[in-house]
């Protein structure tokens, strides 16, 4: 039925939409009308961007036509929906994960080769999309990839920065440089700017209460708008299209008229330049809480505009308020989003006119929060002063959760007023502060971790008074995921071809435990063969690419270590480093013959360190510097290469991953939640060297008896030893007399001024926190270890790297996500119909 116009006329035109997706040359034709067309270019005069530019236009097209049946199947259905609401999307590059999810690859790949380019190199003119720091961003990325392609209803909703992740520079002096990352420069072909969709948002101003009820009315203060742009995110093998929805501040159209009045016609242009700040810039801290204004505009705009618009989509469905908890779940990335919680209350309340009571009921039958640190420096705690004169209402609604619940403690434990100091949302003190992490927990109706044994430890340390009070099953575990289609089909199209051949089928790239019946294949020759033969290509492809960049060349022959994260203490690039110092100072020492028994090693790391957190930055420095002296020593031959690959992101990621021997993941125990790339690494073959910590726990476990390299202190022990380490210090020389020995390399200048790195050193001479100086012994043990494993037997090596492998199953996102949809959200799929 058509509602306007003439019927014949609109399924002509709709008719002449449809092409054939194997078609080459209709592929072609579309990417060509986008040369001429959106781009304005002549088709002769195109380059390698605008192919690139074109081609995604055209992609996009491809998905759209998906997003939109998608978006109509489920106003169809109105199925309950999940709404992931995280402040970091870090999505890297979508040109390649598009076409393989559309099933297209081939298609494109032919199609551009016909108009004269190379799809590799297409797909190199593609900007990251850096909307993230570390972990947290790249899994809310993982998990929108699962959700669409398990059919789950659901979206999500973040911000849209002008700015990403700053570029990391190195300087001569090896210090990292940050330059800003202007993404958008190019235009974005994955967004659609949806200018009609915008939400008005409020801060700063008064309120006043209404007698006779709870409601207040919240006036004045400054203005603007959230304006929607929308990432389209192609399920695997699907129609489902789920989608990302990112908020850009703007000023309110006609803004402040009073000011034009009065004839400020100029300055109130200027003001409405600050309100565009708000989304300027992602902020660089992972794991760290910062406590700036803009920050936490940030989150009131984003959490405000996504409530608003997930409530706008609740009400055309026409049922009570009551029943909002059957058709909607939000899932909290962090605390980050925690202001949706009072957001809304003041939503239902004010403006729906419902009491306190029902506003609460329903509020807290909505909203779940994943925890992803225990470090307390990391916790969120916003100072009363700054959160009252910017969002007035919202304390009060704070301070009324708080009564209640401080109310139910007392019933439940007359008298306990130190309880009640600590459970308290409210820290008292001067000055006081609202802790986001307590009414994200009073707020929801489930909490996880992202690991088992990170879960153990939130409900025995940091949330164990809320244990008590909330019981054992308000508090779960999911462990974290990776999506298997961009860390293995997408970063190892060859080990990928090879899976998929071997069993005969792609199933396993929606089914990731079906790798489990490959394990067999360790024991075959031929299999190993071909296995090793695609590491090496991926080895080569990265030492290509730093002997391009760095002018640094790798031996392919060599154990490439990889330690790729973000720089922090408590990941301890320090202890990887200082046994690489150690096995240069080795290395010098040795004769000829002591020589040929050490193991050849390629310690590769990559990362960013917050631009305020001096100490990381200090451990770049000295990984750049030791690196320069290392790979110019002749003495040290082919024996040791290290190098610091500048501007770690997702792009480079995918060449890393597929290229490391070994996994190196040496966080003290007890303070990396997960981890992730342990998962990508090990999916990809690494052998896992690391702490029993986060989830290299499950991954050892999964991988299986004896084929990862465990070491260091376990997590009840770190305590015991960290207190002795402040209070009852011994010399470095008794805790490790090798790590002395580092040291005083550094300190006599063998990798430039000692004195540089003084600050760096004192955190291991004094009370050594992380542990670094009481774990060297046992990780110089667990390397020796696993050189000898790569030197004996390289057959045996390879089995490792294939069993561990395909044991790795368990760690897609699709599990994790599952998990999510079973025992948490309680969404069901709902699968757009028809042929693909
Ligand atoms: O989240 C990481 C954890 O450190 C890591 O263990 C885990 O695997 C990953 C996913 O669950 N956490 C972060 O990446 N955290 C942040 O990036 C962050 C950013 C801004 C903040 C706080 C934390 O204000």
């Amino acid at each position: 039925e058509w509602p306007i116009g003439d019927e014949k006329t609109w399924k002509t035109a709709l008719k002449d939409l449809e092409f054939d997706h194997e078609d080459e040359q209709e592929v072609a034709n579309t990417v060509v009308r986008h040369v001429t067309t959106s781009l304005a270019r002549q088709a002769y005069n195109m380059d390698a961007i605008a192919a690139y530019q074109a081609t995604a236009l055209s992609v996009r097209d491809r998905l759209l036509e998906r997003w939109n049946e998608t978006a109509l199947h489920h106003t169809k259905k109105a199925p309950k929906r999940v709404y992931y609401l995280s402040i970091e999307w870090l999505i890297g590059r979508s040109l390649d994960n598009a076409v393989l999810n559309l099933g297209m690859r081939n298609t494109y790949e032919g199609a551009t080769q016909k108009l004269g380019f190379n799809f590799e190199d297409l797909l190199n003119e593609e900007r990251d999309a850096g909307l993230g720091n570390g972990g947290l961003g790249r899994l809310a990325a993982c998990y929108i990839d699962s959700m669409a392609t398990l059919n789950i209803p659901g979206w999500g909703y973040g911000l849209r920065y002008n700015y990403g992740i700053f570029k990391q520079l190195i300087s001569n002096s090896g210090e990292q440089l940050e330059a800003p990352d202007p993404w958008l420069d190019r235009e974005n072909p994955w967004e659609i700017g949806r200018l009609d969709v915008a939400y008005p948002i409020r801060f700063y101003g008064r309120v006043e209460s209404v007698p006779n009820s709870d409601k207040a009315v919240w006036t004045g203060g400054m203005e603007c708008l959230a304006v929607a742009y929308d990432t389209p995110i192609p399920g695997f093998a699907t129609k489902n299209c789920a989608n990302i929805r990112l908020w850009s501040a703007k000023p309110v159209q006609g803004f402040d008229l009073n000011s034009f009045n009065a004839g400020n016609y100029e300055a109130s242009v200027a003001a409405s330049s600050e309100v565009e700040n708000i989304t300027r810039v992602l902020y660089p801290n992972d794991n760290m809480y910062a406590g700036k204004k803009l920050r936490i505009m940030q989150q009131y705009l984003w959490v405000s505009a996504s409530l608003q618009d997930i409530l706008r989509r609740f009400t055309k469905l026409d049922v009570p308020w009551s029943a909002l908890p059957d058709y909607v779940c939000i899932q909290m990335n962090d605390t980050h989003p925690t202001l949706a919680i009072p957001e809304l209350m003041r939503i239902l309340i004010d403006e729906e006119e419902l009491s306190y009571e029902d506003a609460w009921k329903i509020t807290t039958k909505v909203f779940a929060y994943t925890n992803h640190t225990v470090l307390p420096e990391a916790l969120e705690r916003w100072q009363i002063d700054l959160f009252e004169s910017l969002l007035p209402r919202h304390l009060q609604i704070i301070y009324r959760i708080n009564y209640d619940f401080m109310q139910a403690v007392a019933k439940r434990w007359p008298g306990d007023m130190d309880r009640m100091r600590r459970m308290s949302i409210i820290e008292e003190g001067t000055p006081k502060y609202v802790r986001m992490a307590y009414l994200a927990i009073v707020g929801s109706f489930k909490v996880n971790g992202v690991a088992e044994l990170h879960s153990q430890l939130l409900q025995a340390t940091i949330f164990k008074d809320f244990v008590e009070f909330k019981g054992r099953d308000f508090f779960t575990n999911v462990t974290n995921g990776i999506t298997p289609r961009r860390w293995l089909l997408q970063c190892n199209p060859q080990l990928a071809a090879l899976i998929t051949h071997t069993l005969g089928n792609d199933h396993w790239l929606t089914h990731l435990t079906a790798l489990k019946q490959l394990l067999p294949m360790a024991e075959r020759e031929e299999f190993r063969k071909a296995f090793t033969s695609i590491k090496l290509e991926n080895k080569q492809r990265l030492a290509d690419l730093v002997e391009a960049e760095l002018g640094v060349t790798l031996d392919i022959e060599s154990i490439f270590m990889t330690q790729i994260k973000r720089l922090h203490e408590y990941k301890r690039q320090t202890l990887n480093l200082f046994a690489v110092i150690y096995r240069y100072l080795r290395i010098k020492k040795a004769s000829p013959e002591e020589r040929k028994k050490i193991t050849k090693h390629t310690s590769i790391f990559a990362g960013k360190a917050a631009p305020g957190y001096y100490v990381a930055k200090l451990v770049i420095r000295l990984i750049n510097n030791v690196a320069k002296v290392v790979n110019n020593d002749p003495d040290v031959e082919d024996l040791l290469k290290v190098v610091f690959i500048p501007d770690y992101s997702v792009s480079i990621a995918e060449v890393l991953v597929p290229a490391s021997d070994v996994s190196v993941q040496i966080s003290t125990a007890g303070t990396e939640a997960s981890g992730t790339s342990n998962m990508k690494l090990a999916l990809n073959g690494a052998l896992l060297l690391g702490t029993v910590d986060g989830a290299n726990v499950e991954i050892a476990e999964d991988a299986g008896e004896d084929q990862s390299f465990l070491f260091g202190h376990l997590t009840e022990q770190v305590e015991g030893v960290r207190f002795t380490n402040s209070y009852q210090p011994t010399p470095l020389e008794q805790r490790s007399s090798e790590l002395a020995e580092v040291f005083k390399a550094v300190e006599s200048g063998t990798f430039g001024e000692g004195s540089t790195y003084d600050s760096l050193l004192k955190t291991v001479y004094e009370h050594d926190y992380y542990l670094v100086s009481n774990d060297f012994g046992s990780y110089l043990a667990a390397e020796k270890l696993m050189d000898e494993t790569y030197d004996n037997n390289r057959t045996e090596w390879t089995k490792k790297s294939i069993v561990t492998a395909f044991n790795m199953g368990d760690f897609s996102s699709d599990r994790s996500v599952q998990d999510y949809a079973d025992g948490i959200w309680s969404v069901e799929p709902c699968e757009v119909p028809g042929n693909l």
